[in-house]
């Protein structure tokens, strides 16, 4: 596996000497942040995410994401110029080195929690999610904690009206429709989209989420079977369904060949919903071990990074985004995967 940390650009708080210092990680995964979604990125914009990577000998494999705009999700008329810019754009990462792009195709909402402060016994605090809590939301009217309200609340209330009774089967085709539209560039690049799990993987506000389950991920690689069509395994996004066998998926799908990416975090089921734990199973309701064990015995070599972190040590980080949990996390993960090669190598 390939050991890689999310780093926001030049405008992160974390600076890449820092993520330089963690054992063993062999890049970033990042994203240009200058542009609105729906347009084409500037060279020079990836010129200088590269340049500054390279010069800490960190590589830029990974982008999350290049945005999938609202109009190809619900299938408007104006999608296959949307579907041409990011084309275009898969282009673009790739003249950079870019081998892998994660996207989502929930519609409107990307993560979604209800707490960004969750105190934890040790003092810590986490991501939590409740269903309660979040019921208490009027989408129309929506301030929800950590989402960047990149809409207007006009632009919001529109977007809602348009998918309003908009079925799984229609969203699900307008997928279809988006990587067969861009297979031929994934061939002449290379790129292998990994496609991230709806977070929380269930309907939310009544918008429909189609990446939720073991069989929708199985239905899309079956209606999509180019290779370059696969996912990002977010254990915690997935595990926060208790349905979701998060090993068997990991197991199932790093057979076929799918898996190109694994953000791995742990969460604890607590009341109505779940808290984002630190990152050992110890500490939380997913078998770390098992996921990372699994992967490792059907020869994963993709793209690995922590996920949420919870903010420790005093730190003020981004929800979910700050170094320290991060960067443990990033310890424990290559410890897993260590323990499970070795096992493997000997037969285990
Ligand atoms: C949250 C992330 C998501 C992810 C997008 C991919 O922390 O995992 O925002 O980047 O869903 O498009």
């Amino acid at each position: 596996m390939k050991l890689t940390f999310r780093w926001y650009g030049l405008n992160d708080s974390i600076p890449l000497a820092y993520i330089r210092e963690i054992p063993s990680l062999s890049g970033v995964v990042t994203s240009v942040y200058d542009v609105k979604p729906g347009e084409v990125w500037p060279k020079e914009s990836l010129q200088v995410l590269k340049e500054a990577c390279d010069n800490k000998g960190l590589k830029m494999e990974v982008i999350e994401s290049i945005p999938v705009v609202e109009e190809i999700k619900y299938g408007g008329e104006n999608r296959d110029h949307y579907i041409e810019v990011f084309k275009e754009n898969l282009r673009r990462v790739a003249a950079v080195g870019v081998k892998c792009v994660c996207y989502n195709f929930m519609p409107v909402f990307d993560w979604v929690r209800s707490d960004l402060g969750h105190v934890n016994e040790d003092g810590s605090t986490s991501l939590s999610y409740s269903e309660k809590e979040l019921k208490k939301y009027d989408p129309h009217n929506l301030h929800l904690p950590g989402w960047d309200e990149s809409y207007s609340l006009d632009e919001l209330s529109r977007l809602l009206s348009i998918y309003q009774g908009m079925s799984h089967e229609e969203l699900f085709n307008n997928l279809v429709y988006f990587l067969n539209a861009i297979s031929s560039t994934l061939e002449e690049t290379g790129i292998n989209m990994a496609i991230h799990p709806d977070d929380p993987p269930w309907d939310i506000f009544s918008l429909p989420r189609i990446a939720s389950k073991e069989e929708d991920f199985k239905r899309l690689f079956e209606a999509v079977p180019n290779s370059h069509n696969g996912m990002t395994l977010c254990v915690g996004s997935l595990g926060e369904c208790k349905e979701n066998d998060v090993v068997k998926m990991a197991d199932e799908f790093s057979k076929e060949g799918r898996i190109y990416f694994a953000h791995l975090r742990n969460i604890r089921y607590e009341g109505d919903g779940f808290v984002e734990s630190g990152h050992e199973t110890a500490d939380g309701s997913l078998d770390m071990a098992a996921i990372v064990e699994a992967l490792v015995k059907n020869g994963f070599d993709g793209y690995v990074r922590p996920d949420h972190g919870r903010n420790i040590f005093g730190e003020q980080g981004k929800p979910g985004y700050g170094l320290f949990d991060r960067a443990l996390g990033c310890t424990y993960i290559n410890g897993l995967f260590e323990m499970a090669e070795r096992k493997k190598k000997e037969g285990k």
